[in-house]
C-alpha cells in the first residue's frame, strides 16, 4: 500500500531529493542541466508564473512544445505554483487546442516559441500566451532572476495536478485529471517494482511529455530516482539509436514499431548500455520480442497503460516476462477480465480488461466516466485472457474483434503472424462488412523498402502460421499506417477504408 502524507506537492519530492550536482537532464547537443539548475530555472519560471502573469492556485496552465528540459522545467513550475498543468502535443492543430482548452477551461498557456503559431490561430477566448525559447519581450528565461528562493504553494496530495488528454483513437477529446500523488504512485509502483531504476541510468525515448507514456518515462521516473534523462526534440527510430550510442542510454521507452523499425540499423550502432527496454503504447507483437531479443540479447518489458490511469499497471521485468503476454499486475494494481456485466469470466476465456490501483479515471465534466470507471473498476476498453498462472494476453481492443461467418478473429493475432514474415515491417488487420459472412478479415501491410507486393507470397507464408478462417482475404499494401500523434494505430480509419 501506498501511503503519501496529506500536503505533498509532486514537483518538491521530485526535485529537492537529489543532490544538486547530479545530472537531471541531457540534450542531444550536450546540454546537462544538473539538479540544482533545474531547480533554480523552475524557480524562475514558477516566480514569473506568480507575479508576473498572476498565475493562482487551481488555474489551469496549458503546456506546450516539443521535448526539451525548458518543457519540463514549465511542467514542474506550474505544478509547483499550485496551478494545474494542462498537457498537449506539439503537434496538435488549433481546431483541437481550442477544443481541449475550452474543455479545461485554460486561462495561460506557455508555449515553445517554435510551435506558438497554431495556439495564437487557435483564437482561445482570454487566453493569455507567454512563449518561451525565443526573444519575445515576455519569454520567460529573460526574466531577471528573483532574489528569494521560490516558495512552493502548500498543495493537498489530491489536489489536481495534471490534465491529460486523451483521444483515443476517435472522438471528442476527455481530459483526464490527476493528483499530486498519482505522480508519485507511477514511479513508486511501475517505475519501483518493474525498472527498479539506479541513479546512474539514463532514461530516453519516443513519446512525448504531451502523452503520459512520455511524462512519466522521462520526467517523474528519472526525478524520482536521482537519475537523468536525455531529452530528444527528434526521436524516431532513427535518431534514437545514435542517442543510446551517444549519451549511454540504459533505460529506453518507445513504442513496438519503433524497436522492429530499428533492427535495420541495429548493427551499426553501440547498443550496449541498454538495461531496460520498454514497449507500451500498442501492443508489442511477439514476433517483435523475439527479433529484439535474438538481436540484442535485452527482453522487451511490455506494458500496458493508459492516460486514465497515467501509467503502465500490467508488466513484468527481467524472468517474469513471458513473451507474448503483457505480464502481472504491477505491484499495488489489481487487474481482472469480466464480462460486458462486471461478472469475472473464467481463466482462459477472453473478456473485459478492469483494473483498480493507486490511481483511478476522473474524466474532467465527461459523462463518458460512467463507462470507464463501473463497479469501482476501471474499464480499458481492451479485450484480455488471463492465464491460469495469473498472466494477462491481450486480444484486442474491444471495438476491434473482427466476427467472421460465426468465427472471433482478434486482428493481433492475424498482425503478430504476418509479422514473422521477413518483408513486413507493420501491419493492421480489420474487418470488412461483408454481406455473406458479417465482416472479412483485410490486412493492410508496410513493407521492407525494395520488397515485392506480392499478395499471394503473403497469403501462402500465412496458410502455415494460422488457421485458414483467420487469413486475411485481401491485403493492402500503404506506405505507412495511419496513427494518432502519439502513435496509436487508427483502426478507424483502415476499417472506412475497408468499407467500400
Ligand atoms: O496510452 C497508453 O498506451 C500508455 C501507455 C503507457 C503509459 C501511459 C499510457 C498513456
Amino acid at each position: 500500500e501506498l501511503c503519501y502524507p496529506e500536503r505533498l506537492n509532486a514537483a518538491v519530492e521530485l526535485l529537492d531529493r537529489t543532490a544538486p550536482d547530479r545530472p537531471a537532464f541531457r540534450t542531444a547537443d550536450g546540454d546537462v542541466w544538473t539538479y540544482g539548475q533545474l531547480r533554480t530555472r523552475v524557480d524562475r519560471i514558477a516566480h514569473a508564473l506568480t507575479s508576473r502573469l498572476g498565475v493562482v492556485p487551481g488555474n489551469r496552465v496549458l503546456l506546450r512544445g516539443p521535448t526539451t528540459p525548458w518543457l519540463a522545467a514549465c511542467w514542474l513550475a506550474v505544478l509547483k505554483a499550485g496551478a494545474i498543468a494542462v498537457t498537449v502535443l506539439a503537434q496538435q492543430r488549433p481546431h483541437e487546442l481550442r477544443t481541449m482548452c475550452d474543455i479545461a477551461r485554460v486561462g495561460h498557456a506557455l508555449c515553445d516559441v517554435r510551435v506558438v503559431d497554431d495556439l495564437v490561430k487557435a483564437d482561445v477566448p482570454g487566453l493569455r500566451i507567454t512563449p518561451y525559447g525565443g526573444d519575445a519581450p515576455d519569454d520567460l528565461l529573460r526574466l531577471p532572476v528573483p532574489e528569494e528562493p521560490y516558495a512552493p504553494v502548500d498543495t493537498a496530495a489530491d489536489d489536481v495536478a495534471l490534465i491529460a488528454f486523451t483521444s483515443g483513437t476517435t472522438g471528442r477529446p476527455k481530459g483526464c485529471m490527476h493528483f499530486h500523488r498519482d505522480l508519485l504512485a507511477i514511479a513508486d509502483t511501475f517505475s519501483r517494482h518493474i525498472l527498479r531504476p539506479r541513479p546512474d541510468d539514463v532514461f530516453a525515448g519516443s513519446p512525448p511529455l504531451g502523452f503520459t507514456f512520455g511524462l512519466g518515462g522521462l520526467v517523474v521516473f528519472p526525478l524520482r530516482a536521482g537519475a537523468s534523462a536525455l531529452l530528444l526534440e527528434q526521436a524516431g527510430p532513427r535518431q534514437l539509436l545514435p542517442a543510446i550510442a551517444e549519451h549511454r542510454v540504459s533505460v529506453l521507452f518507445t513504442a513496438p514499431t519503433a524497436y522492429r523499425a530499428m533492427l535495420d540499423e541495429l548493427d551499426a550502432y553501440d547498443t550496449a548500455s541498454l538495461r531496460r527496454c520498454v514497449s507500451a503504447g500498442e501492443n508489442l507483437p511477439e514476433a517483435t520480442w523475439r527479433v529484439w531479443h535474438e538481436r540484442t540479447g535485452l527482453r522487451i518489458v511490455n506494458g500496458i497503460g493508459a492516460t486514465e490511469l497515467l501509467h503502465i499497471f500490467i508488466s513484468a521485468a527481467d524472468d517474469r516476462i513471458r513473451p507474448g503476454t503483457t505480464g502481472l499486475p504491477v505491484p499495488g494494481w489489481h487487474a481482472r477480465v469480466q464480462d460486458a456485466d462486471g461478472v469475472p469470466v473464467p481463466d482462459g476465456e477472453p473478456g473485459l480488461l478492469a483494473v483498480r490501483g493507486p490511481v483511478g479515471c476522473r474524466y474532467l465534466a465527461d459523462p463518458r466516466q460512467r463507462e470507464y470507471v463501473r463497479g469501482g473498476w476501471n474499464i480499458t476498453g481492451d479485450t484480455y485472457v488471463r492465464e491460469p498462472d495469473g498472466y494477462f494476453r491481450y486480444v484486442a481492443r474491444a471495438d476491434d474483434m473482427i466476427i467472421s461467418a460465426g468465427y472471433n478473429i482478434a486482428g493481433p493475432e492475424v498482425e503478430d503472424a504476418l509479422l514473422r514474415h521477413p518483408d513486413v515491417v507493420e501491419t493492421a488487420v480489420v474487418g470488412r462488412p461483408d454481406e455473406v459472412r458479417g465482416q472479412v478479415v483485410v490486412a493492410y501491410a508496410v513493407l521492407r523498402e525494395g520488397a515485392r507486393r506480392d499478395p499471394e507470397a503473403l497469403r501462402a507464408f500465412l496458410t502455415s502460421e494460422l488457421a485458414p478462417y483467420k487469413c486475411p482475404r485481401e491485403f493492402v499494401f500503404l506506405d505507412a499506417l495511419p496513427r494518432t500523434a502519439t502513435g496509436k494505430l487508427q483502426r478507424f480509419r483502415l476499417r472506412a477504408d475497408a468499407d467500400p
